[in-house]
């Protein structure tokens, strides 16, 4: 049988997946079962909502939500469960991600989301991030997590090196 799913990544729309694929591909990378929904807090409110409360009882562990514009999603989202939601704001649109920023990051007292970058950084982000909140207690992904930061700094030093010549 397949791993049980540990994240949910959630999206506002199709046309946010080449950013939220950055966060699968972390999650892929360090071997962590996922699964990835499209649902918008505005577009389908229900559906949304019904994602977002019935996923602990699923084994979801952290809930991702990115979303563009007035981007609702991880705040609703957020409101639905007690497990951490990690925001992506999408960049795009007539304010290229700042409107969808400020509207994931200012979040009134007694709901947080734990807002990321705007766009592919921030989405790669969320993904590490949930892999650092699972490593907790996850001997085998703290370690891998130790293997994945010492690889980014021999490749720093080899850039380096090259610069030098
Ligand atoms: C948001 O509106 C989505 O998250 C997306 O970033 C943005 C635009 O959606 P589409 O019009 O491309 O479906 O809800």
């Amino acid at each position: 049988m397949a791993d049980m799913p540990k994240v949910l990544i959630m999206m506002g729309s199709d046309s946010d997946l080449p950013v939220m694929q950055e966060a699968a591909d972390i999650l892929v990378k360090f071997g962590v079962a996922y699964e990835i929904r499209i649902s918008s807090a505005h577009r389908s409110p229900v559906r949304t909502m019904a994602l977002a409360s019935e996923a602990a009882g699923r084994g979801i562990r952290i809930i991702i939500a990115g979303a563009g514009m007035a981007a609702h999603l991880a705040g609703v989202v957020a409101a639905k469960t007690t497990l951490p939601v990690i925001g992506v704001p999408m960049p795009g649109g007539a304010l290229n991600g700042v409107d969808a920023l400020y509207s994931t990051v200012q979040m009134p007292g007694g709901i947080p989301v734990a807002t990321m970058a705007i766009g592919k950084a921030g989405a790669k982000n969320a993904g590490l991030f949930c892999i650092q909140i699972l490593a907790l207690n996850d001997e085998r992904l703290a370690k891998a997590l130790n293997d994945y930061r010492s690889d980014m700094d021999k490749e720093v030093e080899a850039k380096d090196a090259a610069l030098q010549g």
